[in-house]
């Protein structure tokens, strides 16, 4: 078969597994070859000197740009349905090099007061040191953030579901106000993976991954991407990144390339489990609120039904015994793992308010829904009724 480009017609399932990819032209490896590489030979000085001055294609330096490194780029941006895309070093890599791109002093950022903790820290206490302002809103709530924007925002960043709250945000509605304002629009796609979501197809410029999650999908990588709407912007940010550092290794990106081929597949198992996690939740008298975009009578039905092709598998909830039961349930747990991190195979449990979202202030988080009794379930693919008697056993015991 051969390589699927990004504007080829075939099925989410037939890209994740093929796109970027072709046999080696050389030995015919039906695995990409690991071009585990930092430097590329030229074979004159006048070579070296066209591919510096961008007059000759090829490869330079693996910072600027590899073999191993470009399939998963051309792999992700055809599944998101993007003009191209950079991988970086981890998911923070691109959220930072995306801004560090695109913001300059005196610019506003209105960015998603529930979003991945590090991501709202480092506007707050690292770009505010340049002159970068930055408004926390929810963004599920339009008026809300129609209300942050100033004569200054040149940025939206959002993440919908949210980390760790799972409020949605209508990606068209805010694809539009940030247009209308002159800025772009920043999704970052972690959480639903290009198989549940593609936020290009409602107004987003650039989507971004955490490809240590459901992308790899094995717990044993750290990895980002930045992907572009259109090739301007890709050549905004590039050089930004290639000259930040902040750039991906090719074993790094081959492991991903090879998560990425069970990608589908890994997700709708997940979801599927994670469906039937979330009713025993709902259902079980030690547990309060459950925040679960596949629960019924969801209030973002009708935006969910329009961008997302499914729930997903992280689910958020509170326990009626507040923080002393959930360390008690993060404890009891004999399957799911007491870890940070998600979208593996394996099933996580975590608290936010100590633990990924320990370094926002605690009004903020109150602010943002992220209560201090609330847990964050990532289930994985392990088999449904392990994973249920797990979390019965472990809610049973704080009754
Ligand atoms: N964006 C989202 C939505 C994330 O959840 C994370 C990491 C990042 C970006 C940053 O990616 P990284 O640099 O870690 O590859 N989220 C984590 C979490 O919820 N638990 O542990 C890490």
């Amino acid at each position: 078969m051969t390589t699927h480009g990004k504007n080829d017609k075939a099925s989410i399932d037939t890209l994740c597994i093929h796109a970027g990819q072709a046999p080696d032209p050389v030995f015919g490896s039906v695995a990409p070859p690991i071009f585990q590489t930092s430097t590329f030979a030229f074979q004159s000085t006048d070579q070296g000197a066209a591919r510096f001055a961008g007059t000759e294609p090829g490869y330079i330096y693996t910072r600027m740009g590899n073999p191993t490194i470009h399939m998963l780029e051309e792999n992700v941006a055809a599944l998101e349905g993007g003009a191209g895309a950079l991988a970086t070093a981890t998911g923070m890599a691109a959220v930072s090099t995306v801004f560090f791109a695109l913001l300059s002093q005196g610019d506003h950022v209105v960015c998603g007061a529930s979003v991945y903790g590090p991501s709202r820290v480092i506007l707050e206490r690292d770009f505010a040191r340049f002159g970068v302002s930055a408004s926390f809103v929810e963004t599920s709530d339009l008026a809300e953030l129609e209300r942050a924007f100033t004569p200054r925002t040149r940025l939206v960043f959002i993440e919908t579901p949210a980390n760790p709250t799972l409020a949605v945000t209508d990606l068209s509605a805010v694809a539009e106000m940030a247009h209308a304002a002159g800025a772009l629009l920043v999704v970052d796609n972690t959480f639903m993976s290009p198989i549940l979501q593609r936020p290009f197809r409602f107004g987003a410029d650039i989507v971004l991954h955490s490809v240590t999650k459901f992308l790899n999908g094995h717990s044993d990588v750290v990895g980002g991407i930045l992907v572009f709407r259109d090739e301007a912007l890709l050549k905004r940010v590039r050089p930004v990144l290639f000259y930040l550092g902040g750039t991906m290794d090719p074993h790094q990106a081959w492991l991903v390339l090879r998560g990425i081929k069970t990608l589908a597949m890994r997700v709708r198992v997940a979801q599927e489990n994670a469906q039937a996690c979330a009713a025993l939740l709902a259902g079980h008298p030690a547990v309060g609120e459950v925040r679960y975009p596949g629960l019924p009578g969801h209030p973002q039905a009708a935006v969910m039904a329009r961008q997302m092709e499914g729930p997903g598998s992280l689910i958020s909830f509170e326990l009626k015994g507040g923080l002393p039961a959930g360390k008690r349930l993060l404890e009891g747990l004999k399957l799911a793992t007491l870890a940070v991190s998600l979208g593996g195979v394996e099933t996580l449990i975590q608290h936010p308010a100590s633990m990924t979202h320990a370094a926002m202030r605690h009004e903020d988080r109150l602010a943002a829904g992220i209560t201090d009794g609330l847990v964050r379930l990532s289930v994985g693919c392990e088999g449904r009724e392990d994973l249920l008697a797990d979390l019965k056993q472990g809610l049973d015991a704080l009754l």
